[in-house]
Order: structure tokens, then C-alpha cells, then sequence
């Protein structure tokens, strides 16, 4: 009984161990149900309210905050009440984003790793975090394809601050003294992307101050994958010349966000070679296929790259949020980044003090992402890893297979676009199926039986993208879903 009880209650005050003890395991039996219920397909993926209605405060649920302190027996039902109103993001039927699972080991690491509460700037707060990081970024390396001597990385928060570095240190490679001297001592410089890479690229030109209308977009090969074309990317290089820009850094995508094509890696270094650019590989989304020898050859050529952004986030399973950044360069993001803040960067401490890693980091702050990481490491072995990649792809095989089967789906290229039967005989068809998809996902929620993304792209209407990253989806689910989509959008 909590009732009467409050967090003063708790360690370190006096006395407080049983009292800590038994809020915690009550926290555990909380965090074990929603497990237990998030794998059970009868229960639902989400609970939807409407922001006002969250606001407003749902059955003792409310997110106001007073000035005198609850008791704990409120604390634990906000903890019920948080999950209860969240999203199952784990639930073997949600398929709305690329990071989504919930692996058990995962959590253990995320508890774990709040209980040590520390800081990835030194290895004076830090000792194992920061080898564990170290362990981890070699691995990483080593499957990328680098050589034991070259190699360095970071994990940072997400794949838009990951590929943010790769600009930071593409520009400094090539401009050191633009760390002094601003961007006001460099010539006008040009950075190369595809039209379906993410929109990260031009935001960190933006944030760099190299300014997104300097991002080259460059085209795509439209009538199947969706690759960057390497004939326009050396035509964009030349033209940009002309233009008086100065090309240096090249972003190929391994996985792009919507249609998850692979740019032709070796070509793109080819041209990178021959002009002198940076190639950075964003494979996000894509680089957990390097932990599966059916499918790692999609990034061959990876090895080529001067620095490569993988969210283990993503297709890896890792509980939110896990996102490297690999340099091949070594030393190149402590020159880039360090100044040697004296307080915490002491030279003469008595250790050795390149394990002080947190001067490459744009950061002060940093949390620790590894532990969840290496933690799964060492309980799936690569091999699991592998495994968990092959599912996701044949889960994706077996969709491509049951759409052609189906007469109420309709491709946008070699996979499909949902479009309601009635509607392919309307004459007002592309205004129509504009509202189909986000009609039928509106539905979706308030229904909360199965959750999937859409957008529209190009000319193409909206469209449904089927994420498989979930390690829990199996093939009834994949039956489910269409036959969701069907059924909600039967009108
Ligand atoms: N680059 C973030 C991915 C967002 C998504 O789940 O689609």
C-alpha cells in the first residue's frame, strides 16, 4: 500500500530499502504486464485520444503538475496510465516508423543504464560505458569493411545528428580553418544527395551554415529502384563547377526512408575518387543488413566511404536511441570538435587520457546509448542479429508476395499503393485517392487494431509504407494488415 507513502520515502533516505524495494518490483509488474500485453495480438496497438482530450485529463490520468507532492500509489498509476495511453511501438502489428520492437534485454540495458546515471564525456565517470563504446564502434568498423587502423565514431541522438557530423567533418577534412575562421574564410561550397535521401542532409547544411540551396539534389532512377543515377551525379558535379561551387562531400543513402533503395555504392565512390569528394554513406535504415550475409552485398562498396551513419535503432532492434557515426579517418572528429574545456579535459589526469572521449563530440552531455546495445550484442551474438535482419526481409517478401495476389491493392513500383476498388472506376480518381490513404489510417487509430505510415511522394498520392523492423511480426500479421486496410476502407 502506497498510499500513504512519498519518494522522500525512498533511498537514501534512512530505512528506505524495502520501501524502495517493493516501489520497484511494483514498477516491474507495471512494466511486465505492458510487455506481457504488447505480444498478445488481441490486445490493441494504441489507445487514440485526441491531444485536447489527453489535456484535459482522461479517468485520473493528468498531466498537470502540482506544487505538493503525490504519493507513490499515484506515481505508479501515472506509470500504468503513461503506457496505457501510449503506442505499443513492440505490438507485432505496428508498423508505422523504422525504429519499433521492444526487446526485453534492451530494456534491461536502458534500466540499467539510468540506475548508473553517468556521463559519456570522460572515462573518469564513465570507465566502462566508454570501452563498451570503443568494443562497439570497432565491431561496427570492422563489419563496414575498414581496416584495423582506420576507424572512429561516436554514438549520438539520431541519424539527422549522425549524418550532421559527416558534414562537420567532410568540411573541416577539407577547410581546417573553418573551426577559427567561419564559413566567411571558404568558398562557396556544394554538397550532393539524392531526391529520396533524407531530409537531414539539407537541414545540417542549413544548421552548418552551408546553406540547403547548396544541396545538390540529384536524380533517381524513376521507372524501378529509386537509386541514385551516377551519370547525374558527376553531371551535377560538373554543373555545379560551372556555377562557381566548390563540390566536396557526396551522401549516398543505403536504405532510403520511403522506399528503402540502395544507391549504387561502388559507382558513387568511383566518382568521389576521380573529383576528390567525401563520401559519406547514411545507412540508417539499411545498415543492420550488413549483419546478414544473405543480404549485406545491397551496401557493397560501403567500405569505400569516408564515413558512415547506422542506426542500430532501426533495423537492429535497439531500443530507442542508438545512432553511430563512423569516420575512417582517425583523429578527425577530436581535431574537429575538441576546444579542451580545462574543467573536464584535464591533460594531466593519471589515466590515459584519449579515453576522455567527449571532446569529438559537439556535445557536453551525452548519454550513454551502448550499454542497451552491447548488452543485445552479447545476447543475440551477431548471428542473432543476422537472424532478426533475415525475418524483417522475408516478412517483407511474403507482403510483395501476398499483394500481387490481391486485387485491391495497386503498385507504385514493383510494391503497391493502396486504392479502393470502387474508386478505380471514379472519374475524380487522383483527387479521390489522395483522401484514401490518410482516411483509412484515421480509422486505423481510433480503431487501434494495426498502425502503418503514409505520404504522398513526387506525383505519386498517398501511399501506404510497410516498415519491417519489428522482431514480433509474422506473416498473420501481414494478413491482418491488408485485410485491415480492406475492411476499413470498404466505403
Ligand atoms: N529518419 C527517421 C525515420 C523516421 C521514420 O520512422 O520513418
Amino acid at each position: 500500500d502506497f498510499s500513504s507513502i512519498y519518494s522522500t520515502d525512498l533511498l537514501p533516505a534512512s530505512g528506505g530499502e524495502e520501501m524502495t524495494r517493493g516501489f520497484l518490483q511494483e514498477l516491474v509488474n507495471i512494466l511486465f504486464g505492458y510487455i506481457s500485453k504488447t505480444s498478445q495480438r488481441s490486445t490493441k496497438v494504441l489507445d487514440f485520444h485526441h491531444p485536447h482530450q489527453l489535456k484535459e485529463g482522461l479517468e485520473g490520468f493528468s498531466l498537470d503538475l502540482s506544487d505538493q507532492p503525490e504519493t507513490l500509489e499515484q506515481i505508479l498509476v501515472d506509470c500504468r496510465d503513461t503506457l496505457k495511453y501510449g503506442v505499443s511501438t513492440g505490438h507485432p502489428r505496428f508498423f508505422n516508423q523504422l525504429s519499433s520492437g521492444l526487446d526485453v534485454i534492451g530494456v534491461a540495458g536502458e534500466w540499467l543504464t539510468s540506475t548508473a546515471n553517468t556521463n559519456m564525456f570522460t572515462y573518469e565517470v564513465s570507465p566502462v560505458f566508454i570501452l563498451m563504446e570503443e568494443v562497439l564502434l570497432r565491431k561496427m568498423q570492422s563489419i563496414v569493411g575498414w581496416s584495423d587502423e582506420e576507424g572512429d565514431g561516436l554514438f549520438c541522438p539520431g541519424g539527422t545528428i549522425s549524418n550532421l557530423y559527416s558534414i562537420l567533418v567532410a568540411r573541416y577534412h577539407f577547410y581546417p580553418e573553418v573551426k577559427t575562421k567561419g564559413m566567411g574564410a571558404l568558398p562557396r561550397l556544394a554538397l550532393f544527395t539524392s531526391e529520396h535521401s533524407h531530409y537531414s542532409v539539407k537541414k545540417s547544411a542549413a544548421v552548418l551554415g552551408l546553406g540547403s540551396e547548396n544541396v545538390v539534389v540529384v536524380k533517381c532512377d524513376e521507372r524501378w529502384v529509386r537509386k541514385m543515377i551516377p551519370g547525374e551525379l558527376e553531371i551535377s558535379i560538373i554543373t555545379a563547377q560551372k556555377k562557381g561551387l566548390v563540390p566536396f562531400y557526396v551522401n549516398a543513402t543505403a536504405g532510403t526512408t520511403v522506399y528503402g533503395a540502395f544507391d549504387p555504392l561502388c559507382a558513387i565512390a568511383d566518382i568521389c575518387d576521380k573529383h576528390t569528394l567525401w563520401m559519406h554513406v547514411d545507412a540508417a535504415w539499411g545498415g543492420g543488413l550488413m549483419m546478414s550475409d544473405r543480404h549485406r552485398m545491397k551496401l557493397g562498396g560501403i567500405e569505400r566511404a569516408w564515413s558512415v551513419t547506422w542506426n542500430p535503432h532501426k533495423m537492429m532492434g535497439v531500443p530507442l536511441q542508438c545512432s553511430a557515426i563512423l569516420v575512417r579517418k582517425r583523429g578527425l572528429l577530436q581535431k574537429c570538435n575538441e576546444l579542451g574545456a580545462e574543467y573536464l579535459f584535464q591533460r594531466d589526469k593519471h589515466y590515459e587520457v584519449s579515453y576522455d572521449t567527449g571532446d569529438k563530440s559537439i556535445q557536453c552531455g551525452r548519454h550513454v546509448d551502448v550499454f542497451k546495445f552491447w548488452l543485445m550484442w552479447k545476447a543475440k551474438g551477431s548471428e542473432g542479429f543476422g537472424s532478426q535482419v533475415n525475418k524483417c526481409l522475408e516478412n517483407a517478401e511474403y507482403l510483395y508476395d501476398q499483394l500481387q495476389r490481391r486485387a485491391d491493392f495497386q503498385l507504385v513500383f514493383g510494391h503497391k499503393v493502396r486504392l479502393e476498388r470502387n474508386h478505380r472506376h471514379c472519374s475524380n480518381l487522383s483527387a479521390l485517392s489522395l483522401q484514401v490513404a490518410p482516411r483509412i489510417k484515421g480509422r486505423m487509430m481510433e480503431k487501434g487494431s494495426v498502425l502503418i505510415g503514409y505520404q504522398p511522394l513526387g506525383t505519386r498520392v498517398n501511399f501506404f509504407r510497410c516498415v519491417f523492423s519489428n522482431p514480433a511480426t509474422q506473416q498473420e500479421d501481414i494478413d491482418f494488415l491488408l485485410d485491415e486496410i480492406s475492411c476499413l476502407g470498404h466505403d
